[in-house]
């Protein structure tokens, strides 16, 4: 899976094609995906600073709206995206 601010990912755990589809659902808990990629709000394969930063603006601007920085899709970016990013990417 590719998302608009996410590390290309896969689940957790293996699952079982039915037929040419399936359905899994990464949104229930943080867990779901394989390690924790959310956060890369440029789309370089990497969270860093730079991400961290992108937030940051967005946050200072009220930014609404289809955004990259909107880590949980609510259509705003505000201070819990950057908590988000800091407690998920310890490092920041
Ligand atoms: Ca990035
Ligand atoms: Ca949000």
């Amino acid at each position: 899976m590719n998302h608009r601010n996410s590390i290309e990912t896969w689940s957790a755990a293996a699952q079982t094609l039915t037929g040419s589809s399936m359905n899994y659902d990464f949104t229930t808990v943080l867990n779901q995906a394989f390690g924790n990629n959310t956060g890369d709000v440029n789309q370089d394969d990497f969270i860093d600073g730079t991400d961290k930063s992108m937030i940051d603006n967005d946050i200072l601007i009220f930014a609404t709206g289809y955004l990259a920085t909107d880590l949980n899709c609510g259509q705003i970016t505000d201070g819990t995206m950057r908590l988000m990013l800091m407690t998920i990417h310890t490092i920041l």
